[in-house]
């Protein structure tokens, strides 16, 4: 009788910068990646760091890191790290995302990238002279790990939209549609670079180029400021909370909302729309995407369906297909649940480490690459400069 033994995979050992919203979704697909998908490298959570020693303990005792450390200078540099996970304000991004490639350790960075064009240029410079060294960076646009939106992208690619003309996105959010929700970091131009342009809208910004194939070549928009400042004390609840209204406020300075019409490069035209006082609309992703041959459209409040349009069809069957994104067959769903069990929020980050780890494994280019997210940067920065320019407002 035969046996055969299969080496365990090399460790790949992880340390986690940040440790709030975005360093509890990444820890739980540092979790659970290798549990339900098949990799080269077996993700470890080394290290876990913050900058106050007891938080930054109880997130790793929660998340279940090994160890906590307050110094991330200390950390990036050390032996038994090989990649670094940046999950800190934008204002951070550049300086962990240097020193840690300049360390030899891979990177994978939350979006935005950075907090400007110069910041993400330097950022992308560096990660292509790692590049040539084995060692690579990512960008955390995590909604391009998203079933339906993957297949949105499949079936652009396979040309069963045709031509692409139009297309329309809206992130749409209501968490501080109450101007007593407190001051945080992300009201906060030093910390976050913008406000719900970066935050979101950069998501569907990349969103859009990737799904479409096409770059975005130039915009037209405004941005909007609704609550000019808010209570700094309050008791935060989620990403708002209720702000102490009869005590001190402080200043907002980026926008609440921003809206832009956009040409792309092969040809189409779209409309964006991104704000954080949608009230009622909690998390709403909404992509739809209009081609000669046929239309998608997509909600991400219910993210495991996509509307698809076969404009191939003879007219009198046609109509909009609803395809629950759960089969097999479907980008990522197979290696988790039974057809029709779904998918969440979490799911994408867990895709998201599954590809960068694959990557990893195979000594390739994950995607999307600090050049990537430096295009999304240049849409944001361009964003900008048009709400900024008022001379091309036309009264009516
Ligand atoms: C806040 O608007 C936020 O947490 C974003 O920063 C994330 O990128 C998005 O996924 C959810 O909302």
């Amino acid at each position: 009788m035969t046996s055969t033994t299969t080496s365990p995979p090399a460790p790949l050992r992880v340390a986690m910068i940040g440790h709030a919203f975005m360093g509890a979704a990444h820890s739980h697909a540092w979790r659970s990646a290798h549990r339900f998908f098949d990799l080269p490298l077996l993700p470890v959570m080394q290290v876990v760091v913050g900058r106050d020693a007891g938080r930054a303990g109880h997130a790793a005792e929660q998340f279940g890191w090994a160890e906590s450390a307050t110094d991330w200078r200390a950390v990036v540099e050390r032996d038994d790290v090989d990649l670094v996970d940046i999950c800190t304000p934008g204002n951070t991004h550049r300086d962990i995302a240097l020193a840690a490639l300049a360390a030899g350790k891979h990177v994978l960075c939350e979006k935005p990238l950075a907090n400007s064009v110069a910041e993400a240029e330097e950022m992308t410079a560096a990660a292509e002279a790692a590049r040539a060294q084995g060692t690579y960076a990512m960008c955390g646009f995590t909604y391009r790990r998203v079933p339906a939106l993957s297949l949105a992208r499949e079936l652009v690619a396979e040309g069963r939209l045709g031509t692409i003309r139009q297309v329309r996105a809206q992130y749409l959010q209501d968490w501080l549609s109450d101007a007593d929700a407190p001051l945080t970091w992300r009201m906060d131009k030093s910390l976050a670079g913008s406000g719900s342009l970066g935050d979101i809208g950069a998501h569907v910004i990349d969103a859009t180029q990737w799904i479409t194939g096409q770059s975005i070549t130039g915009v037209s928009a405004l941005l909007e400021t609704f609550v000019t400042s808010r209570p700094v004390a309050g008791q935060a609840s989620g990403l708002g909370g209720a702000g102490d209204a009869s005590g001190e406020r402080g200043p907002v300075d980026v926008d609440d909302a921003a809206w832009f019409t956009a040409r792309f490069e092969g040809g189409a035209v779209g409309s964006f729309e991104a704000t954080r006082f949608a009230l009622g609309r909690k998390n709403a992703i909404r992509i739809e995407i209009n081609g000669t041959d046929g239309s998608l459209a997509f909600d991400f409040e219910d993210m495991n369906v996509l509307n698809f349009f076969d404009g191939t069809q003879p007219s009198r069957v046609q109509g909009f297909t609803r395809i629950y994104v759960t089969e097999p067959d479907h980008p990522y769903t197979g290696a988790w649940w039974p057809p029709g069990h779904g998918l969440g929020y979490e799911h994408g980050f867990t895709h998201q480490v599954v590809d960068l780890v694959r990557a990893i494994g195979a000594d390739e280019q994950p995607t999307p690459s600090f050049a990537d997210a430096l295009a999304v940067q240049r849409v944001l920065d361009a964003v900008e400069r048009s709400a900024g320019d008022r001379s091309t407002w036309t009264g009516v």
